[in-house]
């Protein structure tokens, strides 16, 4: 990764790799762009959770007009607000909303899937914890142009996505993306309300020196994760020292360091009942577009037995076990898992 040495904005980066792709027709920067527009009013809110109460804005409207909601609906209803009439979209799917997200009428149904968790580990919010939004785009595969989109244009594998990344909502608000040519980080500058480009062609490290995984659930774990997390703890022979446990228990922040510094975040089922493993974390809207983040960037993403991006997706809320990070480190898991190590 170099420190780029021109001023270009996200909107200005997404134009140019649109031209990467032939077939593009300006929507997809169009779609993005609005995009954008949702997660500088999510990111306004959220810099300010701490004075919701304060500020009397616990209920009713707020001084913008808006109704005040917990921040996750909030976060969803500004995303909502922003893709659903500009005609890129076919249908959408969220974190927040049990069913497909249709298109209201009378808006134009184009030819994108946009699934996204709005404000991934909001509960850290009131302790002002790094949380994040991750986004994940496909292009429609059903139906004819114009017409609502179905599940099947949700239900792709990961591999297929045309564009995944995410917000860390943090000391600065940092978006990540790749759209297939590479990982590129956009820093906000709150005073002139654009993302510049800080981080260009971000490469995660292919071995880290850390893991993140809460300990607290190792009784519900399978004894290949217990196996593999007992060696890390042991000294690596490379560097006479330990893997260092760094554990924030929100997706998006625990993932953004693993990218800039190196390391493995893992999240495996739990397997109290071995006959009913019960993964947490979401397939479409979480694993999938950082696990196209973390291959771009160099690295990989696996339950254990498979890559992410190969699943065949079921369900709208799927769940996985998810194991993302630096290359080596989730290859030497894999390799805990099948009993080769
Ligand atoms: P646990 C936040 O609630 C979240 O969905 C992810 O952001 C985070 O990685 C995970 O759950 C933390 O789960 O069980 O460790 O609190």
């Amino acid at each position: 990764m170099t420190a780029p040495a021109k001023l270009v904005t996200l909107s200005r980066h997404i134009h140019e790799e649109q031209r990467l792709h032939p077939e593009a027709t300006g929507e997809f920067t169009r779609l993005l762009d609005d995009f954008l527009i949702a997660i500088k009013l999510i990111r306004r809110e959220v810099s300010r959770a701490g004075l919701i109460d304060i500020l009397g804005f616990t209920g009713g409207v707020n001084v913008h007009g808006e109704e005040v909601k917990k921040l996750d609906a909030f976060a969803q209803d500004r995303i909502f607000k922003a893709m659903d009439h500009g005609g890129h979209l076919c249908c959408m799917a969220s974190e927040e909303v049990e069913e497909l997200i249709r298109i209201p009428d009378p808006y134009k149904r184009g030819k994108y899937v946009l699934m996204f968790d709005p404000l991934d580990g909001s509960s850290n919010i009131d302790a002002n914890v790094t949380i994040g939004t991750i986004f994940s785009i496909q292009r429609r595969v059903s139906g004819p142009p114009g017409s609502d989109g179905t599940l099947a244009d949700c239900l792709q594998k990961g591999r297929n996505q045309v564009c995944a990344g995410y917000v860390v909502y943090g000391p600065s608000t940092m978006l990540v993306y790749t759209a297939g040519h590479g990982v590129h980080g956009f820093t906000l500058d709150p005073s002139v309300g654009e993302f510049i480009l800080s981080h260009e062609n971000i490469r995660i490290p292919a071995r880290s020196k850390n893991y993140s995984i809460n300990e607290g659930n190792t009784s519900a774990w399978d004894e290949a994760t217990r196996r593999y997390i007992d060696h890390l703890k042991q000294k690596d022979p490379a560097t006479n020292r330990p893997y260092g446990a760094r554990y924030i228990g929100s997706l998006v922040a625990d993932f953004h360091r693993n990218l800039l510094y190196g390391g493995v975040f893992l999240y495996p089922a739990d397997m109290t009942d071995p006959a009913k493993p019960k993964p947490k974390l979401r397939l479409l809207y979480e694993a999938n577009p950082l696990a196209l983040v973390a291959e771009q960037a160099g690295g990989l993403a696996s339950t254990g037995r498979e890559r992410i991006l190969d699943i065949q997706p079921t369900a709208l809320h799927q769940k996985v076990p998810l194991v993302l990070g630096s290359r080596q480190d989730v290859e030497a898991y894999e390799a805990f898992v099948l009993g080769r190590r």
